[in-house]
């Protein structure tokens, strides 16, 4: 037994992080080899959500785990929104491309979702809570849209700045 290979995050302002993911013709061997490596990478990294985009694979592909336990992996492929609640909350938002910034996003509160799992099945979830605020954070990841883009443009040139330099600090 071997770790399986984690990929590397793509980190904002990365351009890549605005690409728009395209659909996934076929769930074959191919994405069945990507997915286990982007839990890995998710797990690796302590996080509940993470986009292909986000490890620069632009395709319509999630991995999400929301449990307390970390032993609920959620595939999401092709993941299309047929309902979002009109009721909405803002709550905090962090990013594993945006490592150590966290803040507020208004979101609905439940979604449904209609997605491929990781053996190519149609499923329909019905979200709330945390779950529907990451399927909506990482479908827009999809959209090639971050969550800073969502608060101040102060804020978020503050947040490229520290970013920025925190990349150049880390290279040095
Ligand atoms: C998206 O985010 C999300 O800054 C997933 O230093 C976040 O997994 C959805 C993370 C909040 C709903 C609510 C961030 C880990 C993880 C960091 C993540 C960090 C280490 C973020
Ligand atoms: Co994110």
């Amino acid at each position: 037994m071997t770790d399986t290979d984690r990929l590397p995050i793509l980190r904002y302002p990365d351009p890549r992080l605005h690409k728009v993911a395209q659909p996934i013709a076929a769930v074959d061997e191919r994405v069945r080899a990507i997915v286990p490596r982007m839990l890995a990478t998710m797990y690796a990294a302590q996080g509940i959500g993470l986009a292909a985009t986000q490890v620069d694979i632009h395709e319509r592909l999630i991995v999400i785990d929301v449990s307390e336990e970390r032993d609920q992996p959620l595939v999401l492929i092709n993941p299309e929104l047929e309902w979002a609640s009109p009721e909405k909350r803002k709550g905090e938002e962090g990013c594993l491309s945006v490592p150590g910034i966290y803040d507020g996003v208004e979101r609905s509160v439940a979604v449904r979702v209609r997605a491929l799992d990781g053996e190519g099945v149609s499923r329909v979830i019905e979200a709330e809570g945390l779950l529907a605020v990451c399927i909506q954070h990482e479908m827009d990841h999809l959209m090639g849209k971050v969550f800073v883009e969502y608060l101040s443009p102060l804020k978020r040139d503050r947040i490229k700045t520290k970013l920025v330099k925190a990349e150049r600090a880390a290279h040095a």
